[in-house]
Order: structure tokens, then C-alpha cells, then sequence
């Protein structure tokens, strides 16, 4: 493409322009409210701009660096933290559901303040999100504050796609090293909408990306919840769950953000997932075992793509 219809470079020309307040920025717009009107547009134009970019995106992404299964608070926090490292590295982001965030919107039951204990406020930091200092916690007056916050930056990293409302169905292998062992290379997709009526239609074939790293934070079990680590049982590679243990705040965020590793070759594990492998407690309504996680699974990544 051409520098000037580049969608990247149209992006930030477009970013670029800094708005400086509602009186100077919007000017020409409220001065004149009679006169107002949009730009022309046809609908086909509307169409294509959606289109030929995801179907550029799905292009592109069908060989990516790194793939990470789940965008809640463990997978947007692996995203960040690998995105910004390695600018260099392709990473597609698959989220089930349309709205990505997982479980962080709220901080616990319906609240919504969220707490994280120290020393997971230095991520907080990090992005820029504001808290309440506790002494050994902290607590961001709305979770919605942090995940939108997490989620802006990860969306503005320019080597990072979501594709949302897309569910991982399956792990791509290779045999690997001794009889019956595999390596994860990639994993095989399908809209949810697709997924959630495999019952009732036939003839529903999905897609696949390939990857030689796969980090999968798809939270404990549920109806998608722990989808790696179940499929590595079915197929053998792993003996057994663990299966998460009942809630002990104290142990369990230690556990899982030491227990977060490459526990088959090319696949990671972090967040919530994880506990369903180790038989780890739960914690409960505090997240910083899930952002130091996602810190924890990109550095395990960095680490394999330099081996
Ligand atoms: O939609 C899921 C959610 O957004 C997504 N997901 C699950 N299976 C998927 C699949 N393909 C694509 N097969 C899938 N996406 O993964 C995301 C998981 O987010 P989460 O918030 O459930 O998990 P997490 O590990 O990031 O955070 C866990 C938060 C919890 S649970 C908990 C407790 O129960 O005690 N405590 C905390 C802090």
C-alpha cells in the first residue's frame, strides 16, 4: 500500500492530532450546529475499511511469533508486558468473548474497587493507572479503570492483534522427542458464535494460526474457562488436573506467579489456568498474582524465542 492509504500510517497521522480542549478542538463543529453535517460516505466504503483490514490481519496473523489464549487481566497483562519488550515479535491475542477483560471489570462480586497486593502495584505504575496506597496493598477505585487502561495499551501496540469473539478450539502439535510427545505450534480458531453451535450445525471446519509459542490464560474451569490444559489431558500430554483448591488468598497468588511456565513444549500457562494444573488455591477478588503472571508468562516467552 501506498504510504498515505497505509491504515498503520492514516492511524497515527490521525492520532497525531492532539485535541486541546473542547472550545478550540470542537470549534468548528459548535459554532455552527445548522450547518452541521458529516462527511459523504458510501456504504460499501464503510464495508471494505472493516474488511480488507481483518482480512489483512488474518493474513498476516496466520504465522505469528506468539499467540496468547484469553485477553482477562493475566492475558492483557502477558500481551503488554511481552508487546512492549519485543516490538519485534507478532503477537495475536484471542479472545472468546466480545468484550475482552475476563473477570477484571468488576473487583469482586459486583463491586468495584479492585485490590492488588504489593508488589503488583509496580505494574500499576507501569501503565499509568492511579490507586489508593493500603500499605500492603493497594486498591484502583474502579476495576473497570485498570482494565480499560490495560486494555488501551495493549490495543495501541502496533505488534499486537485481538481478535475477539473468537475462540480457541483446539491446539496445533508436532511430535516431538520421545513416542507420543508434542510440541504446541499454533492453535485452531473458530468465531465463538460458530464454536457455541457446533452441537446443533454440521460442517463447521475452523481455522488455525501457527506460532511456535502459545501462552494460554483462559482462567479456571468453566464452560470455556482452563481449555489448554483440559485439551493436554485428552491428549495425553499431561497425567492429570491438579484442580483448583478452595480459596486461600495468602498461598495462592505466590503460587501462581511462581508456578507460571512452559509446562509442554511451546505452550505457557498463567493466570487462573494454572491452578487447575497445579491443584493451587484460589485468591479470591485480588489480581495481582494475575498481572505479575502475565509479567512472569511474557518473560517465559522472551526466553524461548531467544533459546
Ligand atoms: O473469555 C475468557 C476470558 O476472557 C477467555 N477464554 C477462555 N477460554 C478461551 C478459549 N479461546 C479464547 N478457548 C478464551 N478465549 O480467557 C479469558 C480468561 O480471563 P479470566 O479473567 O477468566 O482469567 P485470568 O486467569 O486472566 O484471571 C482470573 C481472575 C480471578 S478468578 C479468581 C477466583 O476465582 O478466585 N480470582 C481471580 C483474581
Amino acid at each position: 500500500l501506498p504510504a498515505s492509504t497505509n491504515p498503520t500510517n492514516v492511524l497515527k497521522a490521525n492520532l497525531s492530532v492532539k485535541p486541546t480542549g473542547i472550545a478550540t478542538s470542537l470549534s468548528a463543529i459548535s459554532s455552527n450546529w445548522p450547518a452541521f453535517t458529516f462527511a459523504p460516505i458510501r456504504e460499501s466504503q464503510v464495508s471494505r475499511a472493516m474488511t480488507s483490514r481483518y482480512f489483512a490481519d488474518l493474513d498476516s496473523y496466520a504465522e505469528s511469533d506468539v499467540v496468547i489464549i484469553g485477553a482477562g487481566s493475566c492475558g492483557l497483562s502477558a500481551a503488554y508486558t511481552l508487546a512492549t519488550a519485543r516490538p519485534d515479535l507478532k503477537i495475536a491475542l484471542l479472545e472468546a468473548g466480545v468484550a475482552p477483560g475476563g473477570g477484571a471489570w468488576l473487583g469482586g462480586q459486583l463491586f468495584s474497587a479492585m485490590v492488588m497486593r504489593k508488589p503488583a502495584q509496580l505494574f500499576l505504575n507501569e501503565i499509568g493507572v492511579a490507586y489508593e496506597d493500603e500499605g500492603d496493598f493497594v486498591v484502583v477505585k474502579h476495576a473497570a479503570l485498570f482494565t480499560a487502561t490495560l486494555l488501551s495499551k495493549v490495543l495501541a501496540c502496533e505488534n499486537v492483534k485481538l481478535f475477539n469473539a473468537t475462540t480457541v478450539e483446539d491446539l496445533i502439535t508436532r511430535a516431538e522427542g520421545e513416542e507420543g510427545r508434542v510440541r504446541i505450534a499454533g492453535v485452531v480458531t473458530n468465531w465463538t458464535l460458530v464454536a457455541m453451535h457446533h452441537g446443533d450445525q454440521s460442517c463447521m471446519d475452523p481455522n488455525t494460526i501457527n506460532a511456535p509459542i502459545v501462552i494460554s490464560t483462559t482462567g479456571h474451569d468453566g464452560p470455556f474457562g482452563a481449555f489448554s490444559v483440559k485439551r493436554l489431558v485428552a491428549m495425553q500430554q499431561l497425567p492429570q488436573l491438579g484442580g483448583m483448591r478452595g480459596l486461600d488468598m495468602g498461598t495462592a497468588e505466590d503460587a501462581i506467579v511462581k508456578g507460571t511456565r512452559e509446562i509442554v513444549p511451546g505452550l505457557i500457562v498463567g493466570g487462573m489456568e494454572l491452578s487447575e494444573v497445579d491443584g493451587a488455591n484460589r485468591m479470591g477478588p485480588t489480581f495481582g498474582a494475575m498481572v505479575l503472571s502475565g509479567v512472569k508468562a511474557a518473560e517465559e516467552a522472551v526466553k524461548l524465542v531467544e533459546k
